[in-house]
């Protein structure tokens, strides 16, 4: 990781104001709606953003400002305005309703926001007291942007620290409690200047694009972040679904794609038809990627996943791999900048090929905002992920399971993504989640929670099937006990399952 100077605004870097790296009519944003951004655009607006900001909405250095809007240029100019105003951005998802709105803004003690005129009317009836909303789009009261495009085009930025706070990303919670974790503007270089720059490696022609919200930093990161480090170009548009991801990437041609591995398996559905000879680099990450997803995408398009573990907490990706270094059905090795290690309870780390919890060190470390579970997650500058994971004699980090999600039967500790990903193999399945179920002797017995193709009967002969299919593939005891179909699974607004949910016996 660079030694970033003392004085730091990330926003003026990524626009790469300071010596004129960036020439003016490069593409750097396009939108959903065919609008296309140059670079001297996106640098005009993002300072008309900052004078209205400031002027008209009383913003000052320190404020923290939510955000909440579906992806767009106009988001991210806005991102990149609250930054260079050094105020803190609070990005949340478009998605999320009053109640979610109403802790968000009272943990952040949040006093001003910039909402999309689409979605006001959930953080209207938040109710959150004091708070000053400036609306942005077609059908916005005072429309900030009107506001901004009569104020000048040159706004000097605030010289913030490289240790101020630039931004508090929420969690959204697999356990359903958010916690915001703070990020300073070092950090939101460090990770252009980690996995993008060492891992990803890309190149001022690039054009990205993917499905993840910028209040996920996995977007934030992938779709704004690195493309402007580097200097390339960016599609923020909204998540239309993987037919309209493929369509996109063949229209815009674009080159790095992120996105989750379940739409990876849905994009393989329905790819017949579409050009993505466009694509050099795709990145998985948000949850673990099933060694089968990264062989079926490998022979459909003859790309390499790159698979990724990140976190909130850590801003971005700190284990993955790319090209010939990749090693399916592992995650990878420590991205350069980040140590990574796997330790027991007492945080004493464990031989390779023991399964523990995995704990990483890095220029992003956590810091949560007013939580007393630092303390659980943090210990002694390490963070604790949350994942139990195992070190390969090899080097690579190979993903067990969730640490909640480890099911402990009879004595036996079992992987749910192992049960997983052997029931994956099955042509039925389109998508398994496996838990525990209490039990009085056993102590927990494994659950197999499966959508079916369309058309397969979800009945007791089904169950039987799939249960005698995993007891081919794995040792009896890891073999599901019982098996239950739903329609979907439920998952964060991110993405990621709620096995927590799955366990408490909803939705059915
Ligand atoms: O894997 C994740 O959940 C994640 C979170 C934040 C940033 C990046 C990633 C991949």
């Amino acid at each position: 990781v660079p030694d970033y100077p003392k004085r730091l605004n990330c926003a003026v870097e990524l626009l790469a104001e300071t010596d004129g790296r960036r020439q003016a009519n490069r593409v750097a944003l396009r939108g959903g709606d065919g609008e296309v951004w140059t670079y001297g655009e996106l640098r005009g607006r993002v300072d008309q953003l900052a004078h209205t900001l400031t002027e008209d909405l009383g913003v000052r250095p320190g404020n923290r400002v939510l955000l909440r809007g579906p992806t767009s240029p106009w988001l991210a100019a806005c991102w990149l305005a609250v930054l260079k105003a050094g105020a803190v951005a609070v990005t949340v998802l478009a998605s999320q309703r009053s109640h979610e709105l109403a802790t968000i803004c009272e943990l952040a003690r949040i006093r001003h926001a910039v909402c999309a005129a689409e979605v006001l009317d959930h953080l209207q009836r938040a109710g959150v007291p004091g708070l000053r909303i400036a609306a942005y789009g077609s059908g916005a009261p005072d429309d900030l942007l009107r506001l901004a495009a009569a104020r000048p085009g040159a706004y000097e930025p605030v010289r913030t620290s490289a240790d101020d706070v630039a931004l508090i990303a929420f969690t959204s919670g697999t356990t359903g409690r958010p916690k915001g974790c703070m990020h300073f503007h070092r950090d939101v270089l460090a990770i252009a200047d980690t996995f993008s720059a060492r891992v990803l490696r890309p190149a001022p022609n690039d054009v990205f694009a993917g499905s993840p919200p910028l209040a996920f930093t996995f977007g934030l990161g992938g779709l704004v972040i690195f493309p402007l480090r580097a200097g390339a170009s960016t599609l923020l548009d909204a998540w239309g679904g993987p037919a309209k991801l493929l369509q996109d990437i063949a229209r815009h041609r674009v080159t790095v794609l992120f996105t989750a591995p379940t739409a990876y398996r849905a994009m393989l559905e329905r790819l017949g038809g579409h050009d993505v000879s466009s694509l050099r680099r795709c990145v998985s990450a948000g949850e673990n990627l099933p060694a089968a997803v990264w062989h079926a995408w490998y022979e459909a398009t003859g790309l390499r996943l790159i698979n990724g573990i990140g976190a909130t907490e850590l801003l971005h990706i700190f284990i993955s791999a790319a090209d010939e270094a990749i090693r399916p059905g592992t995650t990878g090795v420590p991205v350069p900048g980040f140590q990574v290690r796997v330790v027991d309870h007492d945080g004493v780390p464990l031989p390779d090929g023991e399964p523990g919890l995995l704990a990483v060190r890095g220029p992003t470390g956590c810091r949560y905002l007013a939580d007393e579970r630092q303390r659980e997650y943090v210990r002694g500058g390490w963070n604790l992920t949350g994942d139990t994971y195992v070190r390969e004699p090899d080097g690579y980090f190979r993903f067990v399971a969730r640490t909640d999600d480890m099911i402990i039967s009879a004595g036996y500790n079992i992987a749910g993504p192992e049960v997983e990903e052997a029931l994956l193999r099955h042509p039925d399945v389109v998508e398994v989640a496996v838990t525990g179920q209490p039990h009085e002797v056993r102590g927990a017995v494994v659950v197999a929670h499966v959508v079916l193709r369309d058309g397969v009967p979800p009945g007791a002969g089904t169950a039987a099937a799939l249960r005698e299919f995993t007891r081919a593939e794995l040792a009896p005891y890891k073999c599901p006990r019982e098996v239950r179909f739903l329609s979907a699974l439920p998952r964060t607004p991110t993405g990621k399952v709620q096995r927590y949910r799955l366990r408490e016996g909803g939705p059915r």
